[in-house]
């Protein structure tokens, strides 16, 4: 099933998440226009987007209310230690808040954080009516927010684009799911599955609007990951520099921890955001000063030798780091897929033919087909010449 609309445009190639969730109705003049309550919810999840980017680890959250059919006032969450999304709404609204309803894409809270809980402020306020998206998976919160507004006895319903609302805030979902960062995969190939020539150039295969959305993964990214084999053959920078936005950390995964000296990820390192993550502490005794600012992770053997991928993503959560973006090369990504350690896949196709040259996946061992991995939730849009797919693998067939 997918899971909304995909409208494309300029303005949407920016993100990821615009591109899933362009807003679909024009909210132009809301104060006074009438909505139904798939618009509102609708609503909630463009005012939470507004928070893109700064809430991690927190949601985004965004709120309505409304009285009479009308929106009253509006409010979202702009990231730890501010208010939230309900909070927000709630203070605009002032007096008026008493007898509307508030429409919110999250469970509403019923904890003390970093604030106070909203099922406190919301009850206080005097509204009738909670209409909420999805359950907040915080097992501080988890329906127990819900149950709270009910016992005040206020009106509460869910499950409205709930599938939607947990998909906007993936991130934070996965988070608290699995205990470990959002893993997407990101690969650019040819027609026929190729991300290089046999030569080992790659240099481009997608179009430039593709390189653009790539650099905007990024930037939405808390790090992005790649093997020695791409560093050696690309020397990548992993930087953002098509769209604005701020770069992530840049994880090297090495066995060996042998890197190159010339490699731009330790020559332009000028923000200190290299990490190289190895199986042995690795610093080398004629390291100079510019490998001696790179982070170094030093990481478990799995069976086959190579670093735990599993323990890799527990540093890089205790490091602070709640979404990572592999961007390849071939054997980092098979060995990700191997470990049922991809949450998302986003593969863009070029419409060219290479030949022989370098798969876009390395050996995943399988021998039948029935064995290979499928998508949930998946949808496809074009980036200028180029198809994306976007998909979630389901692991648990
Ligand atoms: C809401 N509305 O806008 C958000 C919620 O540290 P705090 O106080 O900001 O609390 C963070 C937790 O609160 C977060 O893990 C999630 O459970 C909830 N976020 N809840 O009702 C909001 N951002
Ligand atoms: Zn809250």
């Amino acid at each position: 099933m997918p899971t909304a609309t995909v409208r494309m445009g300029e303005d949407r190639q920016k993100s990821s998440l615009l591109v899933q969730f362009a807003p679909k109705y024009n909210f132009r003049g809301f104060f006074v226009a009438e909505f139904s309550k798939t618009e509102l919810m609708q609503r909630t999840f463009s005012l939470a987007l507004k928070g893109r980017g700064r809430t991690l680890p927190n949601p985004m959250v965004g709120a309505v209310l409304t009285k009479n059919g009308r929106i009253i006032a509006e409010g979202y969450h702009k990231g730890p230690g501010y208010p939230h999304a309900e909070i927000e709404a709630i203070g605009k609204a002032g007096k008026n808040a008493k007898g509307a309803t508030l429409y919110v894409n999250l469970e509403p809270c019923c904890h003390f954080g970093r604030t106070g809980p909203c099922t406190e402020a919301i009850t206080e306020a005097g509204i009738k009516r909670v209409v909420y998206a999805a359950t907040d998976p915080n097992p501080l919160v988890k329906g127990r927010g819900a149950k709270i507004l009910k016992k005040a006895g206020i009106e509460v319903t869910n499950g409205l684009l709930s599938t939607e609302a947990a998909r906007l805030n993936e991130v934070y979902f996965g988070l608290l799911k699995n205990e470990r960062p959002f893993v997407t995969l990101k690969l650019a190939q040819s027609l026929d599955g190729r991300i290089a020539t046999i030569d080992g150039d790659s240099k481009w295969i997608s179009g430039e609007k593709s390189r653009k959305f790539a650099h905007s993964l990024r930037a939405e990214s808390g790090a992005v990951l790649v093997g020695m084999g791409t560093v050696r053959k690309d020397n990548p920078s992993l930087t953002v520099r098509h769209v604005r936005g701020k770069n992530p950390y840049r994880i090297i995964v090495s066995t060996s921890g042998d890197l190159p000296m010339n490699t731009r990820l330790i020559s332009e390192n000028q923000d200190l955001k290299t990490i190289l993550a190895t199986t042995h502490m690795s610093i080398p005794k004629s390291a100079n000063s510019r490998f001696k600012k790179m982070t170094y992770w030093t990481l478990e053997k799995a069976a086959n030798g190579e670093i735990d991928l599993a323990d890799l993503l527990q540093k890089a959560k205790a490091f602070g780091i709640h979404s990572i973006l592999v961007e390849g090369g071939a054997e980092i990504a098979a060995s990700f897929l191997k470990d049922k350690l991809v949450d998302k896949l986003i593969l863009i196709t070029a419409p060219i033919i290479v030949g022989k040259g370098v798969d876009a996946i390395g050996d995943l061992g399988l021998k039948r087909i029935d064995q290979a991995i499928t998508f949930k939730d998946s949808y496809r849009f074009q980036s200028g010449p180029d198809e994306v797919f976007v998909g979630y693998p389901e692991w648990s067939k």
